[in-house]
């Protein structure tokens, strides 16, 4: 197998879930984490459970890997104390982590948060503004900005994916044109792991849907193909009303109903 040790956190959650089984061929072994609990460990599995916050256990959870599927940390909005605390202060333990242990390669588990602030008739790419609507958005521009700092530092190389909405329908109007399937999530991650060069890459997250409001051409290099789209689900969301709704942010900004959600500092 490619790779001898993956690491994978969030392992307890949504996604992890799905990747647990989706990422096995790639590895001799997964080492799978998060905070929760995860269950046994399975055939060519092995379970550290702890929080990214926990510096020492941080430092011990990259020993002997070679790369990083970074999903851990807090998913929507909330205060910013626990906002801090797993994802500003759990990415910061796990780059200074992996650069101790030698890993090379990285795929963050990055937010369109990031860039929610941006009107949904503005088309981006990776080098548009960030506009983060949230503490969390926030966190996850962190995210992609220490990931920068050690790829210009010390060249470890890590893939920020935007993930739009990855759930298995769509669950709105907006969803239509964030929908990353499953299978194109699964994809992405295996092009950024196997792609012989990616340096520090941005690529949103989204399955090929008719209406996009993101051009993935900067990261033509990961080779990544999606085989699904949002529009068999077309029929759930019939044109009844104008979209975006005058005078409703959370049809108007990329970020939905995130654009509401805080400040809760
Ligand atoms: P989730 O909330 O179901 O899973 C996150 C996991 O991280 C949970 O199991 C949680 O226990 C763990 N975690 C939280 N704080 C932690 C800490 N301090 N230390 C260790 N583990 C901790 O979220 P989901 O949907 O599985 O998302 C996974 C990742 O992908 C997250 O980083 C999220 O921000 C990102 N993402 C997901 C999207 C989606 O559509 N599902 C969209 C955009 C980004
Ligand atoms: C995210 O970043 C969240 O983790 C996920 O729960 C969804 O809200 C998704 O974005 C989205 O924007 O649909």
């Amino acid at each position: 197998k490619p790779f001898k040790r993956i690491l994978l956190t969030g392992a307890a959650g949504g996604l992890g879930k799905v990747l647990r089984d989706r990422i096995k061929p790639w590895a001799e072994v997964v080492r799978l984490s998060d905070v929760a609990d995860m269950g046994e460990a399975r055939e060519g599995e092995e379970i550290v459970q702890c929080d990214l916050a926990d510096k020492e256990a941080v430092l011990k959870l990259l020993e002997g890997v070679d790369a990083v599927l970074h999903f851990g940390g807090i998913s929507t909005e909330k205060p910013f104390e626990p906002i801090m605390q797993a994802n500003i202060l759990g990415v910061a333990n796990l780059y200074e982590a992996l650069h101790k242990a030698g890993t090379r390669r990285v795929i963050f588990a990055s937010s369109n948060h990031a860039i929610g602030y941006h009107h949904v008739n503005t088309v981006l790419d990776a080098n548009s503004p960030t506009r983060p609507d949230s503490y969390y958005g926030l966190s996850k521009v962190f995210g992609e900005q220490i990931a920068r700092y050690y790829f210009d530092r010390f060249g470890i190389e890590t893939v920020c994916i935007r993930i739009g909405s990855s759930f298995p329908e769509p669950a709105n109007k907006r969803m239509m044109s964030t929908y990353f399937s499953y299978d194109d999530l699964t994809e992405m991650l295996r092009c950024s792991l196997f792609a012989p060069r990616v340096g520090h890459t941005i690529v949103y997250g989204m399955s090929d849907n008719d209406s996009v409001w993101w051009d993935n051409r900067l990261a033509s290099h990961l080779g990544y193909k999606p085989k699904d789209s949002s529009s068999k689900f077309a029929h759930l969301f019939p044109d009844t009303s104008e979209f975006p709704e005058k005078d409703d942010v959370t049809t108007m900004y990329q970020g939905g109903k995130f654009l509401l959600d805080g400040p809760q500092y």
